[in-house]
């Protein structure tokens, strides 16, 4: 009989895509504290978008460069525009989990610079959009799970192309390299929830190699 709580294999979600359920659920009591340390020194904000309107879900980042975006457009800094100062380090351990997560998959020479945290409250999301700021896409985007539901919208080449839509839980892993790794994505406005640990947020880390 199958341990209860041993996660389930990769699915694949698209060419090259993959969600791993639960892959992180024992991990998570580890990483809480460290992103609580890390948003004490780079708080959570909304961000402005170039057209003027503000993201709804709330963002901030460790590691080299953050993404981060305003009036002038989408880009990676190495510094908070917040705080004025360079953003905390990605933990070792943080960094190890990605890299250990991305090989799950088969994608083994990932080595992220940037840590991109975005926190949803019911109600946000993130309009379909594609991770196109990176300097190289032969690597993957590695994505983490926390907290309450959300449903992951996951496209193809094309804004048109047809949307597959992945409930994604608290640990889950998804990781999105290769052939989709240009593909369009986004999250769907959380419905109202609460988990035990992270009470009514969803926080996603999104794991890149920018630079
Ligand atoms: O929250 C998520 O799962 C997706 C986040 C995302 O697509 C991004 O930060 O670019
Ligand atoms: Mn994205």
């Amino acid at each position: 009989m199958p341990d209860l709580f041993e996660a389930e294999g990769p699915i694949e979600l698209a060419e090259d895509a993959y969600l791993v359920p639960g892959y992180l659920a024992r991990y998570s009591s580890e990483m809480i504290p460290l992103l609580r340390n890390i948003l004490r020194m780079a708080p959570l904000r909304r961000m402005q978008v170039p057209g003027g309107g503000w993201m709804t879900s709330q963002i901030s980042g460790c590691g080299q460069v953050v993404w981060v975006s305003d009036l002038d457009g989408y880009r990676y800094s190495t510094i908070d525009p917040l705080t004025g100062r360079a953003w905390p380090e990605m933990p070792d351990r943080l960094h190890q989990l990605a890299v250990q997560s991305a090989a799950v998959v088969g994608f083994t020479d990932f080595s992220p610079d940037c840590c991109l945290i975005n926190c949803y409250r019911p109600g946000t999301g993130m309009g379909l959009h594609r991770d196109k700021d990176e300097r190289d896409f032969s690597a993957p985007i590695v994505s983490f799970s926390l907290g309450i539901p959300a449903v992951f919208l996951f496209g193809g080449h094309r804004r048109r192309d047809p949307v597959s839509r992945v409930t994604l839980e608290h640990g889950d892993l998804v990781v999105w390299g290769g052939k989709s790794r240009l593909y369009y994505h986004g999250i769907a406005k959380l419905a109202n929830a609460t988990h035990s640990e992270l009470g009514a947020l969803r926080i996603n880390l999104t794991f890149r190699e920018a630079l």
